[in-house]
């Protein structure tokens, strides 16, 4: 398989989308005809950002269950049911997996991106830590086979009981440091346009220039909207080969559908081992490039 092929079709899918997303939120501003309903229902879900439902496009996500203990890994099962109602046991194999799976907070902390294993049936299983009580999200990012590379995000909540402080979301900065790790963004995000942003990666006041290829890319984002944790993920415009090295900048071209709000999380790997800073990005409402009707539906 052309991995360079598959990266490039899979950013690329994922730009459009939220973009047409993004288009066709703007134009139930207007006062339009009403739509034939079939047509009407192809658009509501077009819509949407990703991984706000857990059925969309006839697919479906099913965790075998909610509910998990608070602390310390457990088994943990799902399975995706496609428009026949079987479950899916073809997918199109995107950034080297077939299937991503995200596990945040509904507080948006404790990100995690994880990759289940597939049995023949369909099956996903994995060993899952909720580290403390509260509420997640988990969203399953996968291509099925039938959709001929077109993406798709579901999200589903997840529960961890005992007694639960919601951290509120830190303030917006253009710094993170992890691990050691001190990473700088810069760039201006805006609504509705592709925002260029650029990460630069520093360990002990030196550029890192060794990042390695972490799953066809030197990065990968992940943008969640505060207030209903509507799902972006970005890849950078380059490619990385096995054995290529990368940094200290990584860029992305990111698509956020609304101003606002959005934490942002940059996955990259130096030294075998992966790594993920967090950042709180403000995104600013479309300029003069954005449709009029679109700066009328933030109420500004
Ligand atoms: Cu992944």
């Amino acid at each position: 398989m052309r991995v360079g092929t598959k990266v490039a079709a899979y950013a690329g899918g994922l730009a459009v989308a939220f973009g047409a997303a993004w288009t066709a939120g703007a134009s139930t501003d207007r006062v339009v005809p009403a739509p034939e309903p079939s047509h009407a229902a192809a658009v509501a879900t077009a819509e949407l950002p990703g991984g706000l439902a857990v059925s969309q496009q006839g697919y479906t996500l099913r965790p075998a269950t909610s509910v998990l203990r608070a602390g310390g890994a457990q088994p943990f099962r799902f399975t995706v049911t496609g428009p026949d109602g079987q479950v899916v046991r073809d997918y199109t194999t995107g950034h080297e997996k077939e299937l991503h799976l995200i596990v945040v907070g509904r507080d948006l902390s404790d990100f995690q991106h994880l990759h289940p294993s597939r049995d023949a049936a369909g099956t996903w299983t994995l060993p899952l830590t909720l580290p403390a009580a509260g509420t997640y999200r988990m969203y399953a990012d996968f291509t099925p086979a039938a959709l001929a590379g077109d993406n798709v995000v579901l999200g589903a909540d997840l529960f961890a009981a005992g007694p639960f402080v919601p951290r509120p979301l830190p303030a917006a900065s253009t710094t993170s440091t992890v691990d050691g790790y001190q990473v700088a963004l810069t760039g201006v995000a805006v609504a509705g346009q592709d925002s260029q942003l650029t990460f630069t990666v520093t360990k002990a006041g030196r550029p890192v220039t060794d990042l390695q290829p972490y799953l066809g890319a030197f990065g990968h984002l992940v943008s969640l909207r505060q207030g209903d944790l509507a799902y972006l993920h970005t890849h950078p415009a380059q490619e990385a080969r096995p054995g290529e090295s990368g940094g200290p900048q990584v860029q992305f071209g990111a698509d956020f559908p609304t101003a606002g709000s959005y934490r942002v999380f940059l996955d990259f790997q130096h030294a075998g081992q992966v790594r993920t800073a967090a950042f709180t990005v403000t995104v600013a409402a479309g300029g003069a490039t954005a449709p009029t009707a679109a700066r009328d539906g933030h109420g500004h």
